[in-house]
């Protein structure tokens, strides 16, 4: 069904433009959110139009798996390939050196794992996304095993964060991960060392992985709507 609301169209422009830097014989990592829905979709739509051949897709979380089913993209494991040529992921956040916080999705232990194996890592986000300085904007996520989640936010608040566990929206009780944790979401007055902190939190007992991508994006791709149209 087509839409006239630019923002959707904005996040379908930056999702078919990465899906076009897709090539044949790739193995591909399949990440969350709504812009990198729309990237999934169309690799689909190339397979099926015959532009791409010989895809397979390595999912960040349940939601990529069935959009990838869905668009009918064959789909792998990490047990099965020896690499990644490419993943295409969302953000919540991007600093001008192409750090990122993710994890909105509370995927983001999964997606770190993929997007830092992808020979090259394509992000995209619409430019309400571009921030100064990680933190500025977004809290930080952090996946904590359930009975380390008292502990680990003490320890974040020493560290000047204010923590809060993250809470269902549609479901009641906090939110719970693909691999059955839970998040804590952290915010940090100012980050001024995001490769820093992420080693610092992740050296935490009961912490899995938190929301700081750095030095893992290769490509940014960006949509704005310029003059009321979307543009990438
Ligand atoms: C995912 O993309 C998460 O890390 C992040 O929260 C989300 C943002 O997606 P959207 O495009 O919907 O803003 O990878």
């Amino acid at each position: 069904m087509t839409t006239t609301d630019p923002v959707v169209i904005m996040k379908q422009e930056v999702g078919k433009a990465a899906a076009d830097r897709v090539q044949s014989n790739s193995i591909v990592g399949l990440g969350t959110g709504s812009t990198t829905a729309y990237a999934i979709q169309y690799i689909g739509e190339r397979l099926q139009k015959g532009e791409l051949t010989n895809i397979v897709g390595v999912p960040t979380s349940f939601q990529a798996e069935v959009l990838a089913k869905k668009y009918g993209i064959p789909l792998t494991t990490l047990d099965a390939v020896t690499h990644i040529d490419v993943a295409i992921d969302g953000a919540d956040e991007v600093d001008p050196h192409k750090n990122l916080i993710k994890g909105g999705g509370a995927a983001h232990t999964r997606e770190k794992v993929v997007d830092s194996l992808a020979n090259q890592f394509i992000v995209v986000v619409d430019s309400g996304k571009l921030v100064d300085k990680l933190g500025s904007t977004f809290l930080l996520p952090v996946e904590v095993i359930p009975m380390a989640v008292t502990p680990v936010m003490n320890k974040l608040e020493q560290l000047g964060g204010k923590p809060e566990l993250r809470m269902g929206i549609k479901k009641a009780g906090p939110v719970v991960t693909d691999q059955g944790n839970l998040v804590i979401d952290v915010k940090f007055e100012s980050i001024d060392n995001p490769a820093e902190l992420e080693k610092t939190i992740n050296n935490m007992p009961g912490v899995l992985e938190n929301g700081l991508f750095v030095g893992v994006a290769d490509v940014i791709l960006v949509g704005e709507i310029i003059d009321g149209k979307p543009s990438v």
